[in-house]
Order: C-alpha cells, then structure tokens, then sequence
C-alpha cells in the first residue's frame, strides 16, 4: 500500500469487511481499522498498531453476534444468571476470541499474506488482570462456559484501573510494579456512559410517612459517586450466543460537583471527582491486614448496588413489575465479597419500591446463590459494625432485621441453644462486634456450594456445621472446572491438533468427555512418539523463553517439574524447595550417580503484605543461584522462577510441565484449578488428597498419579493429638540436614540469619505441617524420577490423563449450575 492513503479496496463488499469471515475480508478489514481507528498505514504502525488493528477486526466479528443475542434475549424475556464477582481474571482476549469464532487458521493466513506476524500480533496484547489467583480466574472460566452452552448471562464486577501488580524479580525478591493495564487502550470494552447509577455512602436514615400514610425509611447520604458501565462481549465457542461482562468504573456524580461549583469551590469540586474516581482505581491484592480496608468495603458495595439497580432497570425493560423477579434473575455470588447485594436488593425493593418486608424477602431469598472458595478462617471476611454503620448506616438496620428474624427462627428449633444461636448470629460478639459476611451470604441464599466434593464436605462438616444442621438440603458440590478453548487450544496448539487427529475431530473442544476416545490410542507407539514430540516442542518453547527473560537455560529432556500458584504458606512450596535441597545434597555427596535431570520451576506472586511469602520467592531465587552456578552440578538439576505469572505466561507453562507439584496440606486448598490446567496438557501429578486433587486422582486412575502425604483425617487427628514440628527435625537426620543448609548461609552469602523467621516457623511451628509431610513426599518425588526413566510408560500415563480429564471442563461445571442451582434452560442462537 503506498503512503498515507486510505487503504485500497481489496475485491470485497465494504459490508463484508466489517463481520466477513473470509481470508480477503479479514485482510480488508483489519486495514480499514489500521487506516480509520489507529489512524495509520503499514510502513508505521507499530507493533501496538497492529495489535490494535486486529482486535478490533476481531470485535467487529463479534458485535454483531452480541447485538443478535441481545435482542433475543430481550424478546424472550429470557432467565438471566447474573455472576457477581470482584474479580475477573480474564487473560488476553484476541487469541480467544479468533479460536472461539473458528478464524484462527483465516486470520494466520490472512496475516501472513499481509506481511505481518501472527505471533507478535498476539503477543502484544497486554491481559486484563482484574484478579488475585483462583478464584478471579475461575470467574472468567466461567463466562466462557455461559456463552458457549447458551445460557444468557451477565457478569458484573468491577473496572480496576489499576490490576493485580506486575511482579519483577530484583537481587531475588519480589518487587511490585504497578499494572496500568489501560495506558494504551482497550479495544475490547464498549463504555456505556449512559448506563449509570448512583451509589450512596455515608449519613443516616430517618423515618417519614408516604402518601398512604405508612411508615417508611429513607436513606440520606453523605456523598454520592456515579457507577458507569464498560461492557466486554464474551463470546462462546462455535456458537452465536455472546454474553455480556459489564464492569463499573466510579466517577463523581455531575449534581454532586454542581453543588460544589455552585458555591464557588471550584477545587472542591475536582477533590470530590478525584475522591470519587478512587474507587474503583485498585484491586486489593489478597492478604492484605486490616488498614485501608474501608475502601475495600467501599468497592463491594459500588459494584453490587451498580449490578443491582442494572437488574432492576432490566427487569422493568423486559418483563415488567418486580414480582417475578427471581424468576426472571438468579445472582451467584462469588464468595462473600458481593453478599452485600443481599442487603442492597432487600433495601432497594423496600425504600425505593414501595414493597413490605416479607416480600422483598420472598423475592430476595429465591435470587441469590453463594460459592464459598475457603476455609481458612483468616479468609472468612468479617467488618467491624462501627465501620459498617458508617459508610452504610441502611444496610445495617436491614442485616440487623434479617438477623433478627432468623435467629427468631433458629430459637425455635433450637429451644434454649443459646450457644448455637451466638454461633449462627450476623453478628459476631466477642471482642469488637462484626459483621459476619459468611453468614449473611448462606442466610440471604438458596443454595450455598463449595468447590471440590471434598470441599464441600468440609464445608457442611466443619464451617457451616450448624447451617447445614438447619438446611440440610440448602448445601452443594460443583467441582470447579476450567474452559478447555484457553487452557488446551489457544496455550497448546500442537496437542490440540494431534487430539483431534487422533480422534478424528474437534468435537471435544465442546464437549471434553470426547477426549476418552484417546485411551483407545493410549498404547499405539505412533501416538507416543508425536505426543513426545509435542511435549519437547512445548519444553523447548518454554525453554527459550525462560532464558529470554531470567538467563537460565533449561534442558528439554529434563523433568520439567513446575510449581505455579499463588505464593502462600499453605501451598507448600517451601515443602517443594526441602526436596530441590535434597537432590543438591544428594549429589554433593555422591556426584556420580545416577540421576534424573530435573528443571524445577517456579511461578507466582505473594501478596505485597505477606513477609512469609515473599521470603520464600527470595529463598527459592537463592536456591537457583547456588545450584545453577556450582560446576559440579553441571546444569543436572536447575531451578527459574518465573517472573509475572498470570494467565498470559501460564499458557507457556501448562503444555510444557511433565509433573504438576499439587502439594497443599490436606483440607486447604479449596479446590485448585491449576492442577486442572496441568493435567489436561499431559502433565502427571505429585499430589496430596486435598481439594480436586482427589477427583482427579479417581478419574486418572491410582496408577497415574503420584500421591503422598497425609489425608484431611489424618491432618485432623494429629492436630487435635498435639503437632510437635521440632520432633521430625530431631528424629529425621536429612530433614535436620536440609533445614540446617538453609541456615548455614550457603544461600545468602553467609548471612545465617536472613532465611531465619522461615525455618524457625517450620521448626516450631509449623501450621501447615510440611516437616510431617517431608518424609512421604521425598520418597514419592523418587518415584516419579523412576517412573520418568520409562519414556514410554511416561507417556502413556501422560496420554491417560488427558483422555480421562473431561469432568474438568468449566462446561460441565456451568451444567450442574444450570441444572441444579439455577434451573436456566440455554437460549441458542444461531450462527
Ligand atoms: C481460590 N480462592 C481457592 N481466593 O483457594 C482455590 O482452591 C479455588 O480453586 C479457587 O478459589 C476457585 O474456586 C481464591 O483464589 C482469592 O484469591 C481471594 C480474592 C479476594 C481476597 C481474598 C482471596
């Protein structure tokens, strides 16, 4: 194309090249969108240009889907599942999106013949990471599952300015850098300026007489910020169904600053729109302590009054009066962080719709639904009532009024169970008085569910033991799953095809049950051989890209032995590290044996807050350095952390990992996801039986997962006997040698005390008792080195896993949802 000219025509129909799926109209259209969005032409685009350029030909593609989807859904009045979630961990979207629309292979060759490279296109993207971890990325998982079975959706959460910080590794430690995720731009979000609430904080209540002369509440608020609406087209695969991802940015409410320009206070104003903009500036890293919570509560109770009065509003576009409400809207709360939505449902139906109590609750008992993702009490969110009374004076009356009429209720089955009723209370006495966010969220709901089956267990067993003692039918299982489209087809081109060779087609992209028709082929050496071939080209890939960014230089014939999660205590991976200080000692002393070369590798991040956390990154990089640069080691075992995991740099990770470290303390890990994602690109598991662990365990098969350490029975028992982490140190001479290497300053140049608090903590205390796994886990990794001697009984195992992973497709998940908790039928569309 010569210079600055608008781009010549190709031979297509100007229409087309707006949603034309044909290699010409792909071309056309992503020049048009250079030349009239980007405003420039191909001998000086950027790479960022580019970028653009085909992220908006590929929404183009797409809102014309959504538009469709839309009107049906509006037409049909259709039941609508509303996911509310703080976070949405979502990942690049432009290699999704083409894999969902089917234009993956159009839009490569289209590139090509344009010159351009595919790849970086792709890699430029920036991803959103409006999440911590898991459970953000579950959310999004999920969204992808909606579309693609049908099922009209909304999900609603929060536009942080701001995502989860970037991590960088300096001299070893963690260092947090700010993610300015939206300095170039977001071609994937439609802002909706006039979707627009307001949101009230602060002031008081005060009682009137309406016109029919009865007693109602109103609600004077000290400041009121605006919530906006940004909305991202979530696509399904193969289907035409898109749903809707509608997040709130804050904004001054305009009467607000006009009072404040009124009066003159010109920066008064400006302070207020400032002070408002905050809030939904940035996402609250998990872990953090109590101080600056307030603007957390602060962002939970924007999003969901937004998402509420959205629904409202759809309600009276669609089908009209409130009453059928919760016929129209089922709400799933994603863990507590949303169960104000209870209160703020239950306020707006009563003081701004003119209903009485019993049917507003009526109404608001059949919406909402609660996933609890943990057990760990420190999670259980809890506010204090003074800092509740005062940013949200209303919505305290109504907790105190549904506590009131629930504790009647408890009181009367309970007769004289006063303990059970304290217990069960919204309200938490001892010490300052809290608000109990758990609990308003199983009361305000129909169903409540846990995440694995163990999970959930422990849930009716343990944490709501006394709700389920009162709703026995009230509590559920969905075993989280994870979307198979992101997590095997976009990360893992290669083995996506070879599957679908094998099968004889892509059938189980949705449906992931079909992968069982690999077990057919699980002993065929054709298939071992490509599927080897497969899992080197990943390790090389991944090889490459570790020595780009850390300098460490991996072998692919290694055991690619990979650890990535968040960095938490409970996790373990200092139980990890324990066994890589093993091997190191085991070839100090005997440099000639025989050994498997291993690559350990390491990614995730520790809440900026969290001492114990970041020490172990700095340990795990200080073991790295030693190893990797002592000559007799000579490169046999190597240790990388990788810095910045998030969606984008996981998907280079899952296709090349062999094991999968899954090594939570039993009846912690709520359920894990990455243990799904590994194991369905043919990684095997060294695992304890904690969260879905177990489930993939039996679905695998005993014989292809490497499992260990004790069960959440016997991590129980123990703990009630009395754990005494000192005495394994004592009585387990290389478990005393590994612990003592650490301490010796052989890590950090000589300094003995620098990994100090660490040790000390595992010596005497221990919470999640890695000294009294260390044992099992030791003599289990040398099983795995073993096994991995038996290149072809490796494989098969590897094979295995992926056939028998189909339970662990977010589809299936989204169907017991469906099915058991929402009773949504799907709406199709067609294409
Ligand atoms: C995770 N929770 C669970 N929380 O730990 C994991 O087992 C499970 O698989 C996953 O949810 C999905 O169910 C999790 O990721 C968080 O990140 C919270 C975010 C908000 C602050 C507190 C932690």
């Amino acid at each position: 194309m010569s210079m600055a000219q608008s781009p010549e025509p190709l031979d297509v129909d100007r229409e087309s090249t707006r949603t034309g799926m044909s290699k010409t109209a792909l071309k056309q259209g992503f020049l048009d969108n250079l030349f009239y969005i980007q405003g420039r032409f191909r001998e000086v685009a950027t790479p960022h240009d580019l970028y653009m350029a085909a992220a908006y030909t590929t929404r183009d593609r797409i809102l014309e889907r959504w538009i469709k989807s839309a009107q049906h859904y509006k037409s049909n009045q259709s039941r609508t599942v509303c996911y509310l979630s703080a976070e949405f961990l979502l990942g690049p979207h432009l290699a999704n999106n083409l894999v969902n629309l089917g234009i993956v292979e159009t839009a490569t060759e289209a590139a090509h013949e344009l010159g351009l490279d595919f790849d970086a296109i792709i890699a430029e993207e920036e991803e959103p990471g409006l999440g911590n971890g898991g459970l953000g990325r579950l959310a999004a998982c999920f969204m992808d599952s909606l579309s693609t079975l049908q099922i009209p959706s909304i999900g609603y959460g929060i536009r942080y300015e701001f995502g989860i910080f970037d991590q960088t590794i300096e001299d070893g430690w963690q260092v947090e850098k700010s993610d300015n995720w939206l300095r170039n731009g977001n071609p994937w979000e439609i802002p909706r300026p006039k979707i627009r609430f307001p949101v009230f904080y602060g002031g008081y209540t005060e009682q009137y007489r309406d016109h029919d002369d009865r007693t109602r509440t109103r609600w004077v608020p000290a400041q009121i910020i605006d919530g906006v609406a940004y909305d991202t087209p979530i696509l399904g695969y193969g289907v035409g169904n898109v749903n809707l991802l509608r997040l709130w940015k804050a904004e001054a409410s305009e009467s607000f600053d006009f009072q404040a320009f009124n009066v003159g206070n010109y920066y008064g104003a400006v302070h207020a729109k400032i002070e408002a903009e905050t809030i939904s500036k940035v996402l609250y890293p998990n872990d953090e302590p109590e101080a600056g919570k307030e603007l957390r509560l602060k962002q939970q109770f924007f999003f969901v009054s937004c998402s509420i009065q959205d629904m409202i509003r759809l309600q009276f576009n669609t089908v009209g009066p409130l009453d059928s409400f919760a016929e129209k809207f089922v709400v799933q709360l994603n863990d507590t962080h949303p169960s104000l939505a209870v209160a703020e449902l239950m306020r707006l139906l009563m003081d701004e719709h003119d209903m009485d109590w019993d049917r507003a609750w009526d109404i608001t008992h059949r919406v909402f639904c609660y996933t609890n993702h943990t057990l760990l009490p420190e999670a259980l969110e809890t506010w204090s009532v003074s800092l509740f009374e005062r940013l949200l004076p209303r919505h305290l009356e109504i907790v105190y009024e549904i506590n009131r009429h629930f504790l009647d209720e408890v009181r009367i089955r309970f007769l004289g169970d006063e303990e059970r009723v304290r217990r069960m209370s919204l309200i938490a006495e001892d010490g300052e008085r809290r608000v109990r966010m758990a609990n308003l969220a199983v009361v305000g709901s129909r169903a409540v569910n846990g995440v694995a089956a163990l999970h959930s267990e422990l849930v009716k067993t343990t944490l709501f033991k006394d709700f389920h003692d009162f709703w026995p039918d009230r509590f559920h299982n969905v075993t989280n799953g994870v979307t198979p489209r992101r997590f095997m087809v976009v990360a893992n081109p290669r083995l996506a095809r070879l599957i679908s060779e094998t099968c004889g087609s892509d059938d189980w992209i949705r449906d992931l049950g079909r992968l069982r028709d690999l077990e057919a082929h699980a002993m065929d050496s054709g298939l071992h051989e490509r599927w080897h071939a497969v899992k080197i080209a990943a390790k090389r890939d991944l090889a490459a890209w570790l020595k780009h960014r850390t300098g460490v230089l991996l072998d692919p014939e290694a055991i690619f032995d990979v650890q990535a999660k968040r960095i938490h205590e409970y996790k373990r991976q200092h139980l990890n590290l324990l066994h890589i200080i093993r091997c190191y000692q085991r070839i100090k002393q005997s440099p000639n044996q025989d050994m498997v070369p291993r690559a350990f590798i390491f990614g995730g991040k520790a809440a900026p807050g969290y001492f114990m956390a970041k020490l172990i990154i700095k340990l795990i990089n200080a073991v790295a350095e030693v190893i990797n640069n002592d000559p007799q080691i000579n490169g046999f075992i190597r240790v990388v952390f990788m810095p910045d995991f998030n969606v984008k740099n996981g998907q280079h990770l899952y296709p090349a990992a062999n094991l999968s470290e899954q090594i939570s303390l039993a009846g912690k890990e709520a359920s894990g996801t990455g243990n799904m994602k590994f194991s369905m690109n043919g990684a095997l598991t060294i695992g304890t039986l904690d969260g879905a662990n177990v489930e993939i365990r039996e679905e695998v098969g005993k014989e292809n997962f490497f499992l260990f350490g004790m069960s959440a029975d016997e991590v129980g028992q123990h703990q009630r006997e009395g754990y005494r982490p000192w005495e394994y140190y004592a009585r387990d001479a290389e478990l005393k040698s590994d612990i003592d290497l650490i301490n010796s300053g052989l890590f950090s140049h000589g300094d003995t005390q620098l990994f100090r608090p660490l040790t000390d903590r595992l010596v005497n205390q221990d919470p999640f008792m890695v000294l009294a796994d260390y044992r099992a886990y030791i003599a289990c990794q040398d099983h795995v080195a073993e096994a991995y001697r038996d290149h072809q009984h490796w494989t098969r195992m590897s094979i295995l896993n992926v056939a028998r992973m189909g339970k662990f497709s977010s589809d299936r998940a989204i169907r017991e949802y469906a099915e058991h908790i929402w009773r949504t039928e799907p709406h199709p569309i067609g294409l």
